[in-house]
């Protein structure tokens, strides 16, 4: 029996088991096909806490939850566990498991994979013991690999892909045609749906792997490059939609969400193959479905066919309002490419979900206020949010490298800190971190808010003290004016509850 396992949290919704994880249900689909007997057991912890897991430690509570975790895995008395760690967010929960199962049961073979573990293997051995073996690249003919020899010698044997301590380490090519792989397991989704019932109307496929883009800070591109291979691989439209087919037939869901890294492949063959899948899905028919793709691959023909077939959210990877820091995040694109994008999806009527990182290393306070600037001109929702969002300096990654090198970076592989070099910026980012962590919290706590007088005092004070300090960012040009917004901010926010509170 193989256990594939990986600790689940949903830092939005606080939903058990919210997402699919279709790396484990390739594996366990793979594996199953060959004949071995798999099972998909997550482990679940409470919301992630930023604080708890920047400060590179596990709570109490945590611990015991994943000892609990290993327990119910060992149940099912596994002679291996593979623990998927893709997040680098959480990746000490993950070896916490390993800890956990090892430690109950000192004869299990414990493997990793995804996409941290994948960038530190060697790092990794060194400093978890209770690891055996790491995934470097796509896990499921490694996995296989690796069972055979198992049950063949009874112990583990170096296979390509996979790194053991003390052996020599050799990488495997990727999968070529990805449509040889079986569908992957649904385990997880029947789990979703015993648990939340009708609620559950999203499965995830994912029709292609890997990315043509460059970006400085993003950890998809170096991933798939650990292995030999096409940077991009799509399946097949057939595949694709006859998959799409039989989820619907056999769980009812008509919504999927694609998690291709980036859903339009290169080029005219990418645009072609694209509009095949449009075809097929109008075909079929009642789908709904969102996507992940590039600002400059949104093109008006193309979305409007995509539309027709069902598409009904994008997820773009903006990133950024200034083409200063588009460019050192290696996006390739311009700000007209975003604006562009946003526009043609607005027109089409489909939704924008932006990715937008506008806190980096070498922030200026000009480049943030382009950022504003920007973020108002476009009209997304939760600018000052958006306005608020840091880089996350993953493994693997050319910015990595690169802030290594010009000792930028605080802590280890596991969890990188920095600072931002513009003292002004420090100090917008202070206003804003008091404005959004100590006033709207309050306003949103119902017992204070419970009047309906005191909701909508609240909420004219909350909007003119919002498009101050708005203002107060966008004309600021010394350190001076940037600590007076500080400074007018806090005295605000004690301001705004007294005074509402006397009204
Ligand atoms: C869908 C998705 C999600 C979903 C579901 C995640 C999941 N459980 O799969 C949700 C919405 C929950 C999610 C959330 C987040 N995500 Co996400 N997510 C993805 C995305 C787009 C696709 C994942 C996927 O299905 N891939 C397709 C499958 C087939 O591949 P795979 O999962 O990589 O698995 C293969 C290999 O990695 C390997 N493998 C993986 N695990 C294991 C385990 C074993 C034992 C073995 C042998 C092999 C193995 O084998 C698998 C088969 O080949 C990836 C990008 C990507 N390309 O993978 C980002 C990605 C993994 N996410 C990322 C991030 C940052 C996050 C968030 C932190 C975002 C945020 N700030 O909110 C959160 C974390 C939430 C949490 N801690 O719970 C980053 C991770 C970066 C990093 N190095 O840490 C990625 C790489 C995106 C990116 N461009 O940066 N995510
Ligand atoms: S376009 Fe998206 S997936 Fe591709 S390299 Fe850039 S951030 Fe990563």
């Amino acid at each position: 029996m193989i256990v594939l396992t990986w600790v689940v949290r949903d830092i939005k919704s606080g939903f058990p088991l919210a997402n699919e994880h279709l790396g484990l249900g390739y594996i366990a689909s793979v594996l199953r096909k060959t004949g071995f007997e798999v099972a998909i057991v997550p482990v679940e912890l409470p919301s992630m806490q930023p604080d708890i897991v920047h400060q590179d430690r596990i709570s109490g509570e945590e611990r015991s939850l994943l000892d609990e975790g290993a327990y119910t895995i060992l149940d099912f008395r596994p002679k291996i566990v593979g623990i998927s760690v893709p997040f680098q967010e959480d990746a000490l929960a993950g070896f916490e498991l390993a800890t956990a199962i090892k430690k109950a049961e000192p004869s299990t073979i414990v493997v990793v994979g995804g996409h941290f573990v994948a960038f530190n293997a060697a790092q990794v051995l060194k400093d978890f013991p209770s690891v055996d073996a790491v995934i470097v690249g796509e896990g499921e003919l490694t996995m296989l690999d690796l069972t055979e020899c198992l049950v063949q010698t009874g112990k583990l044997e170096p296979v390509k892909g996979a790194a053991l301590r003390d052996h020599e380490f050799s990488s495997r090519p990727l999968i070529s045609r990805l449509d040889t792989l079986p569908f992957p397991a649904r385990d997880v989704l029947q789990y979703l749906m015993k648990d939340r019932g009708s609620e559950v109307r999203e499965a995830h496929v994912s029709g292609s792997r890997g990315c043509y883009g460059g970006c400085t800070f993003c950890s998809v591109r170096s991933f798939y490059a650990l292995s030999p291979g096409p940077k991009w691989r799509g399946r097949t439209p057939d595949s694709i939609v006859t998959e799409i087919k039989a989820i619907g037939e056999q769980y009812g869901i008509r919504t999927f969400c694609f998690v291709d890294d980036q859903f339009i492949g290169p080029g005219s063959r990418g645009v072609s193959r694209v509009q095949r899948i449009v075809w097929m899905l109008k075909r079929l028919g009642d789908v709904k479905f969102s996507l992940s793709c590039r600002a400059g691959d949104v093109e008006e023909s193309l979305f409007s066919d995509l539309k027709a077939a069902g598409l009904e959210s994008v997820f773009l990877g903006l990133e950024a309002g200034v083409d200063s820091s588009l460019s050192r995040l290696g996006k390739g694109l311009t700000v007209e490419h975003n604006t562009r994008a946003i526009d043609i999806l607005r027109r089409l009527g489909i939704r924008v979900s932006p990715g937008f990182i506008s806190i980096t290393p070498w922030l200026t306070l000009e480049e943030l206020q382009g950022n504003l600037r920007f973020l108002l001109e476009v009209n997304l929702p939760g600018a000052i949010s958006l306005l608020m969002r840091r880089l996350r300096v993953y493994s693997g990654t050319v910015i990595e490298r690169h802030l290594l090198a010009d000792r930028k970076l605080r802590g280890d592989y596991k969890w990188y800190d920095y600072d931002v070099p513009d003292p002004r910026v420090t100090e917008v980012l202070r206003a804003l971190e008091l404005y959004s962590s100590s006033l709207l919290p309050r306003w949103t706590n119902r017992e204070e808010t419970a009047s309906p007088l005191y909701r909508s005092a609240l909420t004219i004070r909350l909007q003119m003290f919002r498009e101050r300090i708005i203002n107060s960012i966008l004309s600021a040009k010394t350190l001076d004016d940037c600590m007076a917004l500080c400074d007018a901010v806090r005295t605000e926010v004690e301001g705004c509850h007294g005074s509402v509170q006397a009204s």
